[in-house]
């Protein structure tokens, strides 16, 4: 077998080059498992795309018809103008989810969202849903799931998982009002009910990657780790122009050079398990959770969602999903828009892409910890960058490079991608230490799939300045006359999109008030308290009063172990990030060539987003980082949630109620009189 060397096409570290010359002079012998059998390739696509009907679409057909028959009258069910209409059901599903380690697919019956869409192969992904700025969606939620007495007759503590067949739906980093029936969790579906939800979309919301997911307070993590989560796609059609800035999706329109293939990827972590006759979890001797083949694996309760229980269940996380997928469509020099979105709750997803070694392909049969091998051997130590161009869906007004793109729960990056030659790539979920994941252990290596890359145009030399230039092209091609030298201009100073990010940046000046926040589990009872401010979750309670019109810096911070904070309806802008010495992690030029930056801040000042790591590198305030945030509290009213997008911590307390009121004029909120 031949060997080719990896083509070194960026700006590779020192260390990086010795590590990729060694990988060159590796014999083939030295391959690993290539006595085993390859896997037969599952090729990824999209999720499914729901069946939404337009008011537009439906306007025009009674409009068509009406010239033939003047007499019809329109269709009194047609939606009206601007309005998307679509059903989910929630409801149990039979289905499959492929085992590599085991070589076959384990049967599962978990609940899902249900409907024609739906992969009946691949049911645990929700359909995609693609909208307009200005459309209102009106999304009829019907509750399928069996009766549940700790729905409707619950007596115990709020904060006990609970009502694991009542429901709801969030649309996570939707800019939308939190109340009534629009992105109001606080309402809760009991099974047998079904209710429409109405999200107003206003005319000037960013386009972006957003995605929906249930959020009941007691149900919530069991099921999004059941695969209830799907990508929610608002779609750029606005120009910039020389006073406003646009979307980016038309800047990454088609063009003869450039196709801009888009990829929609929802990474997931189906933790199931198949129970003996005494209701344990069947296990292997090393601890990985067992299905024999009648067995149906299940997702009961939380007694699984422990700090490390992911990784030692053994299980894999699945993209859209499919576990362990090959992406096909790719062609050498062509430039991607992979839109990820982590909608897993218990493990960090740190993303490499690596090229495969020519000639090997990913056998069947290994085992978790035979993967990291596999990775070692076969994947190459030089990885092909990302281009980071939006976080939490909001376009950044710069390109990030980067070598690994960090997903904590709830996260979505937008990255641009060109992959140099043809060949297969690893798609690699690399090591993460344990301040930074979710376990708080260190992560062990995975493989998540294989990138198929057809014959192109190969790249030589460096990729910033190829995807500079193609992009330059394409701002020729698809601005218009007025904003196209700006762009281009723009783009040649470090792949800036000044002309396209969404919200603008939050001065000094501006802000007019302070809000802290930190986390904190209290081990020192059982069950432990999970709580934001020293107190659990009380859905009595409103724990902050915000008033409308406000600009606030938030101080967040955590005295045990590390949580993604999360708030709803407005998102915030990263100011500073500091470590526990005072240092400024979140500088772009935080780099040091033997990675002495912390690789998930690197680069976020200034970025906008809706979820965020808070840092804790231990259990005690010794080890805590500070972030800090600034957001403006614009058009909405109302009462919403913050909380740990760890969702079994969320359950468990570790979220607080806030509300926006209108100003009364003295610094408070308003309240009517009757
Ligand atoms: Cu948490």
């Amino acid at each position: 077998m031949r060997l080719t060397c990896p083509r070194l096409t960026s700006v590779q570290r020192p260390l990086l080059l010795a590590l990729a010359s060694a990988f060159c002079a590796m014999p083939a012998a030295s391959s690993f498992a290539l006595d085993k059998p390859a896997a037969p390739p599952r090729l990824l696509a999209d999720p499914p795309s729901i069946d939404i009907q337009r008011g537009l679409s439906a306007v025009r057909s009674v409009l068509q018809r009406s010239q033939t028959k003047a007499n019809e009258a329109p269709n009194p069910l047609a939606p009206a103008p601007r309005e998307a209409v679509l059903d989910l059901n929630v409801a149990y599903t039979k289905g499959q989810i492929w085992n590599p380690t085991t070589n076959r697919y384990d049967q599962v019956m978990l609940r899902s969202y249900q409907g024609k869409e739906v992969s009946p192969t691949a049911p645990y992904v929700a359909p995609l849903i693609k909208i307009f700025p200005g459309e209102t969606i009106r999304i009829t939620l019907n509750n399928k799931l069996p009766a549940d007495s700790t729905c409707t007759n619950y007596k115990g503590d709020v904060n006990t998982p609970h009502c694991f067949n009542g429901t709801n739906l969030h649309t996570h980093g939707f800019w939308v009002s939190p109340t009534g029936n629009s992105d109001n969790v606080l309402v809760s579906l009991n099974p047998g009910v079904s209710f429409q939800y109405e999200y107003n979309v206003p005319p000037d919301h960013p386009a972006g990657t957003f995605w929906y997911h249930p959020h009941r307070h007691g149900s919530t993590a069991i099921q999004v780790a059941s695969g209830m989560a799907g990508a929610m796609i608002i779609q750029g059609t606005r120009p910039p122009t020389p006073t406003k800035n646009g979307d980016i999706d038309t800047l990454l329109k088609p063009t003869k050079a450039q196709s801009f293939k888009e990829r929609v990827l929802v990474m997931q972590q189906v933790q199931y398990a198949c129970y003996d006759k005494d209701g344990k979890i069947k296990t292997n001797p090393d601890k990985t959770y067992r299905c024999d083949p009648n067995d149906v694996g299940e997702i009961r309760n939380y007694d699984a969602f422990g700090p490390g229980d992911w990784a030692e269940s053994g299980r894999y996380t699945s993209i859209n999903g499919e576990v362990l997928p090959t992406f096909g469509g790719a062609k050498a020099g062509q430039i991607e828009r992979w839109r990820i979105i982590h909608a897993g709750i218990r493990d960090t997803i740190n993303l490499q892409f690596r090229k495969l070694k020519d000639g090997v392909s990913v056998p069947t049969g290994m085992s978790a910890a035979e993967h990291a091998a596999f990775v070692a051997a076969n994947c190459s130590p030089v990885t092909v960058p990302q281009f980071l161009m939006a976080a939490d869906g909001l376009t950044m007004s710069n390109a990030l490079r980067t070598d690994v793109s960090t997903f904590q729960p709830g996260y979505r990056w937008d990255a641009l991608m060109v992959f140099p030659t043809a060949g297969n790539y690893c798609v690699v979920d690399t090591t993460t230490p344990a301040a930074g994941n979710v376990a708080p252990t260190v992560s062990p290596v995975e493989l998540l799939g294989v990138v198929k890359v057809d014959k192109g145009t190969d790249v030589v030399g460096d990729l910033t300045p190829y995807l500079t230039k193609q992009l330059v092209a394409a701002a020729q091609v698809n601005m218009p006359s007025n904003m196209r030298a700006k762009v281009s201009e723009d783009l040649l100073k470090k792949l800036s999109f000044a002309s396209f990010v969404p919200h603008p940046t939050i001065k000094d000046s501006e802000v007019n008030g302070t809000q802290e926040l930190t986390f904190f589990i209290d081990t020192s009872t059982t069950p432990a308290k999970f709580e934001i401010d020293g107190k659990p979750y009380d859905p009595a309670r409103i724990d902050r009063q915000l008033v409308l019109g406000k600009v606030e810096e938030w101080t967040l911070r955590s005295n045990f172990v590390s949580h993604p904070f999360h708030i709803h309806v407005n998102p915030f802008q990263v100011v500073k990030i500091l470590d526990p010495t005072g240092k400024d992690v979140s500088d772009p030029d935080a780099i040091d060539a033997l990675g002495g930056f912390d690789p998930q801040y690197r680069g976020m000042k200034g970025v906008w987003k809706d979820t965020l790591w808070v840092k804790n590198a231990g259990t005690t305030p010794a080890g805590r980082y500070t972030v800090v945030v600034r957001t403006r509290y614009q058009r909405y009213i109302g009462e919403f949630v913050l909380h740990c997008h760890i969702l079994d911590h969320e359950d468990q307390g570790m979220m607080q109620n806030i509300s926006i009121g209108v100003p009364d004029g003295k610094g408070g909120v308003a309240k009517g009189h009757h």
